[in-house]
């Protein structure tokens, strides 16, 4: 008889910040998701896979779920909802270190129909800011009957018994992917969000959100380096200015960052070549939006 096999696509939502991203990538083993303290850091659904010989769970990671009627944020609810009903399973994660407000409220009331494959992480217990007691007592109040484990995705912490349980849950089927995937972007998508990555963790206030990353072109050298061009686009002059920095030294360390990270990512060495362009107008281009956050 053939052995059985089983799957799942999961689902994973929760409010900016959360760790979600933080989370996909720690049980992928592999860094499939940029992270960075700024809220809003993921913007498209990204997909990160693990495979273990008799289960493939594939996660999509999703942008943090976000009350606003902007054009953008609009985009990212939208993407962020539509994967809750298609998904076999679902991944609420939970920060324990913010007080449960009317954005968990919300997120929570999106999954009340969905309780019975739904599993939530209960995120951040590592951290000295970390309140178990109030996000177990939230959910249990909004969610009765759901899963609830508590983790850190920063140290591990209680993540393999979450991952444990969710193969327990998932439905039988295939492997969608082979056993050595564990995600599924291009590559020019992964070097233009390591370049975003490197934004969110070095400029603050509006400018990471200013920002967006266009691909140019690339090609291979004879060496086997592979050269990526790209344009940093921006809103504002100013941003454009602190993104350079005096001398040149903030788009430098940018650059010189996101090289050193593709290095673990590809096994081939990667240059960037970066402009810095204005388009005050980038976030209202529904057209672009679609482009960018899909
Ligand atoms: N102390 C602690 N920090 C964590 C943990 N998980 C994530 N973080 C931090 O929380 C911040 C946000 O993490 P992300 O993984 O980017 O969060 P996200 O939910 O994907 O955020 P968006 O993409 O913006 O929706 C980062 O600074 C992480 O390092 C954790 O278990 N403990
Ligand atoms: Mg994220």
């Amino acid at each position: 008889m053939e052995e059985k096999h089983a799957s799942a696509f999961v689902t994973v939502v929760g409010r900016p910040s959360a760790g979600k991203s933080t989370l996909m990538n720690i049980m992928c083993g592999q860094k499939v998701a940029i992270v960075s303290p700024v809220p809003q850091t993921t913007r498209n659904t990204i997909r990160g896979i693990l495979t273990r010989p008799d289960c493939q769970l594939v996660f999509m990671d999703t942008p943090g779920l976000h009350d606003s009627d902007k054009a953008m944020n609009r985009r990212l609810r939208d993407l962020a909802t539509r994967g809750l009903s298609d998904a076999d399973l679902i991944l609420y994660v939970v920060d324990t270190t913010r007080p449960p407000g009317k954005e968990e409220e919300a997120i929570a009331g999106l999954l009340t129909s969905f309780v019975g494959k739904t599993f939530a992480a209960v995120n951040k217990i590592d951290a000295p800011s970390s309140d178990i007691g109030k996000a177990r007592l939230f959910l249990s109040e909004k969610l009765p009957g759901l899963r609830v484990f508590d983790l850190s995705a920063k140290t591990g912490t209680g993540v393999d018994a979450l991952v444990d349980a969710m193969m327990a849950a998932a439905p039988e089927g295939p492997a969608y992917y082979p056993e050595e995937y564990y995600t599924d972007q291009e590559p020019v998508f992964r070097i233009a969000e390591t370049i975003r990555e490197k934004v969110f963790l070095h400029t603050r206030d509006e400018v990471p959100h200013a920002v967006y990353v266009d691909y140019v072109s690339h090609h291979m050298l004879d060496d086997g380096t592979l050269v990526y061009e790209g344009e940093l686009i921006v809103e504002r002059d100013t941003q454009k200015g602190i993104i350079i920095g005096k001398g040149g030294s903030m788009i430098r360390q940018i650059r010189e960052e996101a090289e050193h990270d593709l290095e673990e990512i590809f096994p081939y060495p990667v240059r960037l070549s970066i402009k810095v362009r204005v388009d005050p107008n980038w976030k209202k281009d529904e057209r672009l939006l679609k482009r960018l956050i899909q």
